[in-house]
């Protein structure tokens, strides 16, 4: 390690002299970009610094997802695939908030402390998303990584999911799949259309609408197009001619509950939002009375739950199934899953980092936000003893072809993280085996009204919660006003949390009232801004 050249480049090209206070937050670092260039080069150091640790390449991918396209962030990827683990994203802390005097301090003491070899090879798998600062963030990595003396392989600008698989196949020798973007395109689609069969069908709708939020995915869901044309149709709008996450994307349509810019506005119609790194996905449609539906992370789950309960007894093996939600999963969601379905639930945070980990508890773990993040994971016995049932001669031919379908449903998902268009293709393959429509789907259950609200608050770091953030603990005195305006409305909750990724606190509320709930939501955004120092307007409470 030549610590320096590292300090030297270090203090000339990316010194922390913003003295902008940021954490690694829900997923990264996450700012405006033009305060993260020492940031990137710093976590271009720490993963190669992982990469020694581990043995293994480390993903860093540049993006901020749904936020703003002024914002810019970074997330690292473990070897697996995962998120970066807990502890190190304390060292991402410590190492990014180090004066320039402290950072060679910092990397040694990091480095003594996981005795870390640093002559052993290290490999970075670095990709993008389309924002304009991403070249800039690109090369401060690039010398991160480049001065600690890791190898950079760069897949230029790619989604989020596709830096995810790409780690995964890298590390595991090309046996997850082939380590290209063309490798991913053809899994996904391999298997979808491995389980497409040539049966008449009349309800169910090959026609989508797919809104890209001006980004990245637009790139990605082209190139499914091309492959899977003779099965659906996708027609992508907001495709990157338009402003990155404005007035679209699936954070947009899931928060605001409406039509995304530039959708069609037919009843009916199937349409998709997904969001600036096609990571989340949420599926909607107009009614004749132009009312948006929305079919959020929570219903794409029951769908997938409901059909897993269908088919897994098909095969004959004995396989445990669950779900992980968070705090945001709508009442009906869960009343659905654990009564009707009678399928475990675990709660975590927000985050896909715990939510994944508590999915891999069961053997197949469902997992999603109702922002529509979420994929499937599946215990390494359950993939093995899938393969092994489809070679045994001595098993039916109908539990053989009920497993073929299985392990073709494993191989369409991204088992590392939430993939947008890896989800999209399991929701076609399952409504149109069920052949149904998008109202079909969205009949499965209905949603308890539910409202989220922004605040903005002097330091949202004041405020703390528990119980899979379903509980404020500080301010003093907030859970208790929650708790008392809750109370006031039939099915009524409310939580508040501050975001990881922007620099407000979210609220959300829900009751069985389409009107009541934007009044609730509003009183506790108002206590919030009360009791958290909230700067700007207070927020006003609609009248009924
Ligand atoms: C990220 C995380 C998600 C989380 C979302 C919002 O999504 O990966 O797990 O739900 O941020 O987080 P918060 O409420 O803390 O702002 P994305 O799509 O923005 O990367």
């Amino acid at each position: 390690m030549d610590y320096l050249l590292i300090d030297n480049i270090s203090r000339k090209y990316y010194s922390n002299s913003c003295q902008h206070k940021i954490q690694y937050g829900t997923a990264g670092f996450r700012t405006r970009a033009e305060h993260l260039n020492y940031v990137l080069y710093r976590m271009g150091i720490l993963a190669t610094i992982r990469s020694k640790f581990c043995a293994a390449a480390i993903g860093l991918m540049i993006t901020a997802s749904h936020n703003e396209e002024s914002d810019n962030g970074v997330k690292l990827v473990d070897p697996s695939g995962e998120m970066l683990e807990a502890a190190w994203e304390n060292i991402a802390n410590n190492l990014v908030s180090a004066s320039d005097d402290e950072l060679i301090h910092v990397l040694r003491e990091t480095i003594n402390h996981y005795n870390i070899k640093e002559d052993a090879e290290a490999t970075v798998i670095v990709g993008r998303d389309t924002r304009k600062s991403g070249s800039m963030l690109l090369e401060a990595a690039i010398k991160g990584i480049e001065n600690s003396k890791g190898n950079v392989r760069d897949f230029g600008i790619i989604t989020t999911p596709q830096l995810h698989y790409l780690v995964v196949c890298i590390n595991t020798n090309h046996q997850y799949g082939d380590p290209t973007i063309e490798g991913y395109i053809s899994k996904l689609s391999n298997a979808f259309l491995g389980n497409r069969n040539a049966q008449e069908k009349k309800q169910y709708q090959s026609q989508l609408y797919l809104d890209a939020a001006n980004g990245v995915g637009a790139i990605a869901a082209r190139k499914f197009t091309e492959k899977l044309e003779n099965s659906i149709n996708i027609d992508i709008f907001n495709d990157g001619s338009g402003v990155l996450n404005s007035k679209c994307g699936a954070d947009y349509v899931k928060i605001y509950q409406t039509l995304p810019l530039n959708s069609p506005t037919e009843p009916y119609f199937k349409c998709i939002s997904i969001d600036g790194d096609a990571d989340r996905i949420i599926y909607y449609y107009s009614d004749q009375f132009q009312k948006v539906h929305l079919l959020d992370g929570d219903k794409i789950a029951a769908l997938i739950i409901t059909y897993f309960k269908e088919l897994l007894p098909l095969t004959g093996l004995s396989i445990q199934l669950g779900l992980v939600q968070t705090a945001y999963a709508n009442g009906a969601s869960t009343n659905y899953v654990s009564e009707i379905l009678k399928v475990p639930i675990s709660f975590t945070s927000t985050g896909v980092k715990y939510l994944h980990h508590e999915a891999q508890k069961f053997d197949v773990g469902v997992y999603f936000e109702a922002n529509g993040h979420g994929t499937v994971v599946f215990k390494e016995e359950i993939v093995n003893m899938v393969h092994a049932a489809i070679k045994d001669e001595t098993i039916t031919e109908k539990k053989r072809k009920a497993t073929i379908k299985f392990s073709r449903i494993i191989d369409m998902i991204n088992q590392s993280v939430g993939d947008a268009l890896s989800d999209m293709l399991l929701v076609e393959t399952i409504l149109y085996e069920k052949d149904w429509n998008v109202e079909m789907f969205d009949r499965i259950y209905t949603d308890l009204p539910n409202k989220q609200l922004k605040v903005k608050v002097k330091d949202r770091s004041i405020i703390k919660t528990e119980n899979a953030e379903r509980t404020c603990l500080s301010p003093i005195g907030l859970q208790q006003k929650i708790d008392s305006l809750v109370s006031l409305y039939s099915k009524g909750r409310a939580f508040i949390r501050p975001s990881g990724t922007e620099d407000i606190v979210r609220v959300y509320a829900e009751c069985d009232d389409a009107v009541a709930v934007n009044k609730l939501a509003a009183e506790v955004a108002l206590a919030v801004h009360q009791l958290a120092d909230g700067i700007g307007p207070a927020p006003v409470i609609p009248n009924n």
